[in-house]
């Protein structure tokens, strides 16, 4: 008998290191984790089996179909904005085709057990654009349907998997003879940038938030790559891996759509600084724009509308700015660096 599963691919990442604590919690998960690096040593208790490798190894998924009875997918594997913007192909190659490596295998899954196979796809605030600072500004909260015209290659790979994994879901062989059943439960989150404690993004267009932060904690002077007006919309991590568990418990009846907005606060740049000031008030930042890397922000929303999430599955971030900051971060990040700092 196979192990029914978990598999989380990019479990070394950081929305991966949430989930695995947050899934840790559940009596009755079997956790498989998949990374193309060595396992990072915290998540060893939290992990039951551990695979190093690629998802662009076919051979290796096939392995993974024929060793367990996978029941959810997290597929948190991706390379980020920015560090896919300095290799756009192998962005695409990681971001898409890993991505529909994962979605057959999915498919394969749920062949097997002759039941849909639950697919919880991480999207981004990367696949809106606004070509004005003008129209950012006066949209505020934008909502899933609205701007969806990415100018990043990770935007542009985050849309479009977010269209195959609906294909996968309702499409997939349409014209074959032999139509099949069950393939996948496909469910997204469009992620606003997201602050975590334990680990520093690595590649990311929203990472000065966490940056200035995690900097300021170590008494190390930051940079600022965006001008201190530049605002994004954020989420504490312990949201983030909240929002990915309710999606995948929620009921197939209660979703009416399948990308879902999700978000907690929208703080400008000078606004995380002077909160980062509060807690540190020897930290040393300054605001030095990257102008690339700004004009990237400039198109992003500066908030979204997550109605839809609260209104189908009960959304509701627990940490607001001041309760992020107060409750989880700060704290956290203190006694992650005390003996440094
Ligand atoms: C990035 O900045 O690339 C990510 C994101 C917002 O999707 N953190």
């Amino acid at each position: 008998m196979r192990n029914q599963v978990i598999l989380i691919t990019g479990i070394n990442g950081e929305i991966g290191h949430g989930l695995a604590r947050g899934l840790s919690k559940r009596s009755d998960t079997y956790v498989v984790g998949l990374d193309v690096a060595p396992l990072d040593k915290t998540l060893r208790p939290l992990c039951q089996q551990f695979i190093q490798g690629d998802i662009l190894d076919n051979m290796l998924l096939g392995r993974l179909v024929a060793e367990y009875e996978i029941r959810t997918i997290f597929h948190l594997a991706s390379i980020l904005s920015t560090k896919a913007e300095y290799n756009p192909e192998t962005g695409h190659r990681v971001n898409v085709e890993g991505t529909l490596n994962l979605l057959r295998l999915a498919v394969e899954q749920s062949q097997w057990q002759g039941r849909s196979v639950k697919f919880i796809y991480p999207s981004s605030i990367a696949v809106y654009w606004f070509p004005t600072l003008a129209d950012k500004e006066k949209t505020g909260k934008v909502k899933e349907e609205d701007n969806c015209f990415p100018t990043t290659m990770y935007g542009c790979n985050k849309l479009y998997c977010e269209l195959l994994g609906r294909y996968y879901a309702n499409y997939y062989r349409q014209l074959a003879a032999d139509q099949i059943k069950h393939t996948i439960d496909f469910r997204a989150i469009r992620f606003p940038g997201l602050i975590s404690a334990e680990t520093i993004p690595t590649g990311g267009t929203s990472d000065y938030g966490p940056e200035m932060l995690h900097h300021a904690a170590q008494n190390i002077p930051y940079h600022c790559f965006v001008r201190e007006d530049s605002r994004l919309p954020f989420m504490a991590m312990p949201d983030a891996v909240k929002a990915l568990l309710t999606l995948e418990a929620a009921s197939n009846e209660s979703l009416h759509r399948i990308v879902y907005n999700v978000t907690s606060f929208s703080p400008s740049a000078l606004e995380i600084r002077d909160i980062v000031l509060n807690y540190f008030p020897d930290a040393a930042i300054d605001f030095i724009p990257h102008a690339n890397r700004q004009q990237i922000v400039d198109t992003w929303p500066a908030d979204v509308d997550d109605g839809a999430a609260r209104h189908d599955w009960d959304w509701q971030p627990d940490y607001d700015q001041a309760r992020a900051f107060s409750e989880y971060l700060v704290p956290s990040i203190k006694e992650r660096y005390r003996d440094t700092a």
